[in-house]
């Protein structure tokens, strides 16, 4: 008895008290190396298409969308500017004629700060200066060390004009660079990805016949092995259902669906983006809308043996998709995506996955498209997250259940890096 009662003692001496929880659990959060499970980012193989620096910080299109608020330039004058000249318009009018309030904002200073520039400094052309003659490949290395940032997973688009020649070349693989295999265009225009396909030397037709299925299947295998994708994605409008008789539905279950199981890869669903709500806008014209959770319940229970990744666009969404994924052990609940990629939303939906779930989620992904990105994406988010684990914490150490620093280092791994190895079946 006195043994047990040694070790209960030792065992509270060792763990922490709510003082220094904060501390610890920010350290260590901090610590631990993430596995960045969606970004638009490219391996510098990948050349043009990796974008990095400040004035592709400055020209995101989050932040298009934002000076295109602020400014009384016509939209198609703001297009027609050389990007140089629309980063200095967007530091003018967001940075300097007015402070930089938006989390978009927020993050291009906080990702110049960690690589070490003067934010007390406020001419552009200072900060271009740090950029000016570094090449893509050392960049890389000084970011994803800077970010603490174990790897990332691509988006990778087989219909992307651009992107297929590399990977039709050859492209030699980089382990910090995963790829997941993206479906939109099969799978939100078929006819044209019909006719695309085609051109490529498959079978297809519109009718999607047994012919066609079966091309559709080859094309899945043949590049989710060329890519050696860890997932299939696609994102999907508001009115996404299922089961469904669109070419979208039927193609999801004769082809996705059974290449997900016989290549042992999740399928990752996207839902709720209305794409294109401001044409004008180009790639920041996409808006956001509530989507059926039902959907999600349906496709998890009629496809035990397939493994569903699922992210969520609309706020008023988050609380049905976590009770769902109570309901499947094959649904893996991931990030604050876009719209929701913002500290308060990020803390209420932390706070609410955590209450229903434990630890079993994925927290966050970045959905950088610029290099630099990463740091603030991962700062601002890591920050948050600690402030949640150490309340939850602090609420086990006040029931009397201690707490020692290697429980924490687990469960923070559990979050950034191993739930999403795990859920793949690649731990
Ligand atoms: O469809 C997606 O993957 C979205 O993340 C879009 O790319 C969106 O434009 C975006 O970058 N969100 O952060
Ligand atoms: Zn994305």
């Amino acid at each position: 008895m006195i043994t047990a009662r040694k070790e209960r003692e030792h065992s509270m001496n060792q763990s922490m008290n709510t003082a220094d929880i904060r501390e610890v659990v920010a350290r260590v959060v901090a610590q631990t190396p993430v596995t960045d499970l969606h970004t638009h980012l490219y391996a510098p193989a990948f050349g043009p298409l990796l974008l990095w620096g400040i004035d592709e910080m400055l020209t995101y299109h989050y932040l298009a969308a934002e000076v295109l608020r602020v400014s009384d330039m016509p939209y198609e004058a703001y297009w027609a500017l050389p990007k140089k000249q629309q980063a200095e318009l967007i530091w003018r009018e967001l940075f300097i004629e007015r402070s930089p309030m938006s989390e978009a904002c927020r993050g291009v200073l906080t990702a110049l700060d960690r690589l070490g520039l003067d934010m007390t400094e406020r001419d552009l052309n200072t900060h271009r200066d740090y950029f000016m003659d570094r090449r893509p490949e050392d960049h890389v290395d000084t970011v994803l060390k800077t970010a603490n940032l174990k790897c990332v997973v691509m988006t990778n688009d087989p219909f992307d004009p651009l992107e297929r020649p590399v990977w039709m070349n050859g492209f030699a693989g980089d382990k910090r660079f995963h790829a997941a295999l993206r479906l939109d265009a099969l799978l939100n225009d078929w006819g044209r990805a019909c006719a695309t396909m085609r051109e490529w030397g498959y079978d297809t037709e519109p009718d999607l016949g047994s012919k066609t299925v079966a091309e559709i299947r080859r094309l899945l295998d043949e590049w989710t092995q060329r890519m050696g994708a860890l997932y299939m994605a696609a994102s999907f409008p508001p009115d996404f259902a299922f089961p469904d008789d669109s070419p979208r539905g039927r193609i999801i279950e004769s082809c996705v669906l059974p290449a997900g199981r016989d290549n042992g890869v999740p399928f990752a669903m996207m839902i709720g983006v209305k794409r294109n709500v401001n044409p004008a806008l180009k790639l920041a014209a996409d808006g956001v809308g509530l989507s059926d959770v039902d959907a999600v319940a349906r496709i998890c229970a009629q496809y035990p043996d397939n493994r569903f990744m699922a992210t969520m666009l609309a706020r008023e969404n988050q609380h049905e998709l976590c009770v769902t994924a109570r309901k499947f052990r094959n649904l893996m609940p991931f990030g604050c995506w876009w719209f929701l990629n913002n500290p308060s939303l990020i803390e209420e939906m932390t706070r609410m996955r955590m209450e229903l779930l434990g630890l079993g989620f994925v927290p966050q992904h970045s959905d950088a498209r610029v290099l630099d990105q990463v740091i603030y994406k991962w700062e601002h988010s890591r920050a948050i997250i600690a402030k949640v684990l150490a309340d939850k914490y602090a609420d086990l150490i006040a029931t009397g259940w201690p707490i020692e620093e290697n429980e924490i280092a687990r469960d923070a791994a559990r979050l950034l890096d191993g739930n999403f190895w795990n859920f793949l079946g690649r731990n």
